[in-house]
């Protein structure tokens, strides 16, 4: 079964770095631009998982193994009776951003023709969709780093507002030693303390203020007569509109509801003003809040108030997450896109993929419900009564837990794809086990816009098949044969149809990609060398200019108070990996981090009676986790702190607020009001 070894890339985060896989599935790092040779603890464990004894490989209905055939054919079944009883939309399709081009646009098309439902969304709306609805509200479109992730090397100054990125992606700190770090954080995280070592400096805001410290910067800015007025009367709209509501927040303001002290706040200004070289990139940090878009939006007005975007060697970007989070929200499987980063309520959008999937425009359902609340609406009138999940462990990673899984149960049907038993396929109805990374072809877009190739390094174990045969598969049970079935064919279509969109890859060809060009999209002909930077002539909107918004300080939706008096964030660590399905399940990464815990501040362990290395049990009012408490002073004392790559009851959703933000409906993962209670030795054994 072993075949050649192959070069790909690992199959977690965005950054994508290149590896070689053997035909044994081990794992040996490689050259290539974003990891220059380096990997992480999770890339080099990652054929681990290959042939875990975990592995699925045999479908499962209702529990009880079964051939392809019969569990397609079942599927398809309950489909077709539940659409006959309660309408299309009855059945819902959850993706990931961790699937191929290729698998992602297959979905969409899946969900729109095959199943003619409106009801698709994915975890990317949990991941980028603030900084993708804030990057197009301000640039006109949507590329995580519009430059290449080497020109960072240059830089002088960057600031890291919300993002963690020791420990999300190592080998891009190899990319900022040259450079002085701001890093924004409530934590000092080892981004942080990188940062401070060097000569740069770590502003511990409280968690959800992000927003009012970006506007105390542009303050700053402004009267310190730091902006760049050339750049703003020619490249940028909104400046006036913008200034108006940023003038309310001089620093020392600014100070007393971020905590962030004004001194830090001018001394940061004028680095960036100061330097010829300068970025401001966002990550999770500060933008999964219940205001998310405006906080990225502050952070994008400082930018373009200092005349960072679109110049040579300067730049505002957001760190991708996943590892094809760019591509996965661009080819359709969001609840109100097309593929090529169309919207789906565009008439001539329509009418153009249309005619790629040989159908009438009018056949194509419009925009569905984002992430939260597709789940919300299961069980509710004309809500879904099937759900479909490729790529995502959504029991574990959607806000409030409890909520999501009474959901879940509550459905008629639920379908998982996945390749290892995680919280959801373990209470799925049908399981179909799906190939691994490194035993497919496809292509994946990494965080600077350049689209790479995933190879085939061994054949998946017998009883396997793809995700792409899965769905094709099922489209034929329901009587819609025609689809692409290689993956190069698929991504073939996908590049037809992506065409005239803002995330045109008509000119990226397979043999392009295989010859090892670094093709970033646009590239919109054959001939076409790709755009690696984008903006530096003009931005996307119709008049060219980049557009300030005007952005104010709105609260956390939850705030402490006297029942809930702390703050509980929660993020990732080093070692794991999103939900856990995958790095929970590789023996020298659950040795480091086995449990859940909670970072809180020695002070305010103190205060709830809970030393280092006792269990505490912390509440939210939806729900309560069991967690060993780890005593830092890296945490601000009114903050805690929770991975959550843990399930059941130590997933740190159980805590987390669902609400949403007004345009990205990202939930709030960023901010819950808590309380710490110890627990005694007998009660977290029973
Ligand atoms: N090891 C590891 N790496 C990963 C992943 C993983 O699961 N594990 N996942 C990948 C994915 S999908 C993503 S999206 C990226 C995420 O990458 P990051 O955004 O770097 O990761 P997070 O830990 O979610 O959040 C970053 C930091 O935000 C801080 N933070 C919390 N609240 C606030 C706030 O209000 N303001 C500010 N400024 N900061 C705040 C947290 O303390 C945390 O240190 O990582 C990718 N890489
Ligand atoms: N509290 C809190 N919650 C969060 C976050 C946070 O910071 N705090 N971060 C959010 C973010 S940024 C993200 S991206 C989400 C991620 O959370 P999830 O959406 O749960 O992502 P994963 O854990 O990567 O789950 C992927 C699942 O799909 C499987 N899988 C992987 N690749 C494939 C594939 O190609 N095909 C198929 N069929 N299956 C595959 C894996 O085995 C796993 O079971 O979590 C979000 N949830
Ligand atoms: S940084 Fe990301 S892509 Fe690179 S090895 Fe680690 S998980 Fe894989
Ligand atoms: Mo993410």
């Amino acid at each position: 079964m072993a075949r050649m070894p192959a070069d790909t890339h690992c199959p977690y985060c965005a950054l994508q770095c290149g590896m070689t896989v053997g035909g044994a599935g081990t794992v040996a790092p490689r050259e290539f631009p974003t990891n220059r040779g380096g990997l992480c603890q999770k890339g080099w464990t990652a054929g681990s998982l290959l042939s875990h004894p975990d592995r699925l490989t045999t479908p499962l209905v209702d529990g009880v193994p079964a051939s392809w055939d019969s569990a397609i054919g079942h599927v398809a079944d309950r489909i077709r009776d539940l659409q006959a009883a309660y309408g299309p939309d009855s059945v819902a399709v959850f993706g990931g951003g961790g699937l191929t081009n290729e698998k992602a646009y297959l979905l969409g098309r899946f969900a729109r023709v095959a199943l003619g439902t409106s009801q698709i969304d994915y975890n990317g709306r949990f991941c980028m969709s603030s900084a993708a609805a804030a990057g197009n509200r301000a640039f006109g479109i949507d590329r995580g780093l519009p430059f290449p992730v080497t020109d960072l090397d240059d830089a002088e100054v960057v600031v890291l507002a919300g993002a963690n990125v020791a420990e999300t992606m190592p080998p891009l700190m190899g990319h900022l030693t040259g450079a002085r770090l701001v890093v924004v954080d409530p934590r000092r995280t080892p981004t942080a303390e990188r940062a401070v070592a060097a000569g740069g400096l770590h502003l511990q805001p409280v968690p959800g203020t992000d927003l009012v410290l970006a506007l105390g910067l542009l303050h700053a800015a402004v009267t310190e007569g730091l902006v760049d007025r050339a750049f703003v009367e020619q490249r940028t709209s909104g400046f006036d509109d913008a200034w108006r509501l940023a003038a309310q927040w001089w620093p020392e303001r600014a100070e007393r509801a971020c905590g962030v002290a004004a001194t830090d706040m001018r001394t940061v200004v004028s680095w960036l003003a100061g330097s010829a070289r300068r970025y401001v990139l966002t990550a999770r940090g500060a933008e999964q809040h219940a205001h998310g878009v405006d906080t990225v939006t502050a952070w994008i007005n400082l930018s373009l108030a200092l005349g960072l975007p679109g110049t040579p060697g300067s730049g505002f970007g957001t760190i991708t997450g996943q590892g094809n989070g760019q591509g996965g929200r661009e080819h359709g499987q969001k609840a109100d896109q097309l593929p090529g980063y169309r919207r789906i309520d565009d008439p001539a959008a329509r009418a153009h993929v249309a005619a790629v999937w040989g159908v009438d425009a009018d056949s194509l359902p419009g925009p569905g419900r984002s992430a939260v609340e597709l789940i919300d609406a299961i069980g509710t009138p004309g809500g879904p009564r099937a759900l479909l999940v490729f790529g995502s462990n959504l029991r574990v990673s959607a806000p409030d837990a409890a909520r999501v899984a009474a959901k879940l149960d509550a459905l008629d049907l639920l379908v998982v794809a996945d390749f290892l038993p995680g919280e959801t396929a373990r209470r799925a109805d049908v399981v179909l086990p799906v190939a691994q990374w490194a035993e497919e072809e496809g292509t994946l877009t990494n965080l600077e816009g350049r689209v790479l190739r995933r190879r085939r390094a061994l054949d998946p174990p017998p009883g396997v098949r793809t995700d792409l045969d899965v769905i094709t598969g099922l489209a034929a049970a329901l009587g819609f044969g025609g689809f692409p079935t290689t993956p190069r064919a698929v991504f073939d279509e996908l590049r037809a149809a992506s065409a005239g969109g803002p995330a045109d890859y008509s000119g990226i060809t397979w043999d392009r990609l295989d010859a090892g060009e670094a093709l970033h999209w646009p590239c919109p002909e054959p001939g076409h060398p790709g755009t690696p930077r984008l903006f530096l002539d003009r931005f996307a909107h119709p008049d060219g200019r980049a557009r300030l918004v005007p952005v104010d300080h709105v609260p956390a939706a939850e705030l402490p108070d006297d029942p809930y008096p702390l703050r509980a964030t929660t993020g990732r660590v080093l070692v794991h990996y999103q939900s856990g399905a995958q790095t929970r399940r590789v023996e020298e990464l659950a040795a480091v981090v086995p449990d859940v815990f909670v970072e809180v501040h020695p002070d305010t362990a103190a205060r709830a009676g809970l030393v280092d290395g006792a269990w505490a049990r912390v509440e939210s009012r939806r729900g309560r986790v069991l967690a060993r408490v780890r005593c830092v002073l890296s945490v601000r004392p009114d903050t805690v702190f929770l991975p959550f790559h843990f399930g059941d009851g130590q997933a740190a959703n159980l805590l987390t607020n669902p609400v949403l933000d007004p345009v990205s409906r990202m939930p709030e993962f960023k901010v819950a009001a808590v309380r710490l209670l110890p627990v005694s030795g007998e009660a977290v054994s029973a």
